[in-house]
């Protein structure tokens, strides 16, 4: 694999400071030598800046920041469609969540120029499915699923280019859900997979049935992965902690059978907040998880 990390120090769709040193933690623990040292080539396109948008209004008052948030959509949009045309797979250092606006928007675009269907894994505790105008946080990181499914209210965005049907879609890990973004969730097809479902099936089963249907299909498939989908124990440095996430082995078991799938095409790392964290531990683990998925293994079988 040819990978392309691109920083994207974006705060704005949350209010707590620290995601905007994101991509420079993930440096600093290593990331690119991480990935080099399993055999992919890397080049580190450096950090990415939103392009300049001014005046965009939203009907709901407590949105903040929709100019910024616009302006890395855009600026985030071409730079991921561009690295997909070169044959790269861009790694999206953030930065919050926000930026999958503009990464998923990119892939796309791309997927559909090239006739493939993206799908999406959405990495998270959260279901990320409020609109602009159902939100109550005003924190734009609590939408970019909706916008991706196509859902109206997202005026100042203009469409989703080609928006992905629902079954599509795979939320994985979630165990927080706002009663509007479960209302909109109960009239979409997403296969929701809460903890309570990973629970009672396993880690493995129901991420194996999604990574088949996007074999069966040919798809091209955008994994946006979110600290809080770990357990806050493992991955204390995001502002969002919901307490019974993923354990270290379940996670880098999902990165483990990602990458025998060979079916990631783009790769979100979103939401670290590195002044929260203890000692690089969450910087360092996500670092690893990405390890996993890009072929490391806890021991090496060589194939016949
Ligand atoms: N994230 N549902 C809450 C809100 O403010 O809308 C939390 C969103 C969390 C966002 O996971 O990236
Ligand atoms: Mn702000
Ligand atoms: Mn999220
Ligand atoms: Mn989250």
């Amino acid at each position: 694999m040819e990978v392309s990390l691109i920083g994207a120090p974006i705060d704005a769709g949350q209010r707590r400071a620290g995601c905007i040193m994101g991509p420079m933690a993930y440096r600093v623990a290593g990331l690119g030598a991480a990935i080099a040292e399993l055999g992919h080539g890397v080049e580190d396109r450096g950090d990415l800046g939103p392009d300049a948008v001014q005046g965009a209004h939203c009907a709901n008052p407590v949105v903040h920041d929709l100019d910024l948030v616009l302006g890395w959509t855009q600026a985030l949009r071409r730079a991921v469609g561009a690295e997909l045309a070169l044959g790269r797979m861009p790694v999206i250092l953030g930065g919050d969540h926000s930026l999958a606006l503009g990464t998923v928007a990119g892939a796309a675009e791309h997927a559909a120029s090239v006739g493939r269907p993206l799908f999406l894994l959405w990495l998270d505790a959260h279901s990320d499915f409020h609109t602009p105008l159902t939100t109550t946080s005003g924190n734009l990181h609590g939408t970019p699923v909706a916008w991706i499914a196509g859902r109206e209210g997202f005026d100042a965005f203009g469409p989703f280019p080609a928006a992905l049907p629902p079954e599509r879609i795979c939320l994985y890990g979630i165990r927080s859900v706002d009663p509007a973004e479960h209302a909109a969730l109960l009239t979409h097809d997403i296969a929701i997979n809460d903890m309570r479902v990973l629970d009672e099936h396993g880690i493995v089963a129901p991420l194996r049935a999604f990574l088949d249907r996007v074999r069966a299909a040919g798809g091209m498939l955008h994994v946006s992965l979110d600290v809080d989908f770990l357990d806050p124990s493992i991955a204390p440095a995001v502002g969002t902690t919901v307490p019974g996430g993923t354990t270290f082995r379940e996670a880098h078991l999902v990165c483990e059978l990602l990458h025998e799938s060979r079916l990631v095409t783009s790769l979100d790392l979103v939401e670290l907040n590195p002044f929260l964290d203890d000692r690089g531990m969450t910087a360092k683990l996500m670092v690893d998880l990405v390890g996993s998925l890009m072929g490391r293994k806890v021991f090496d079988r060589p194939t016949a």
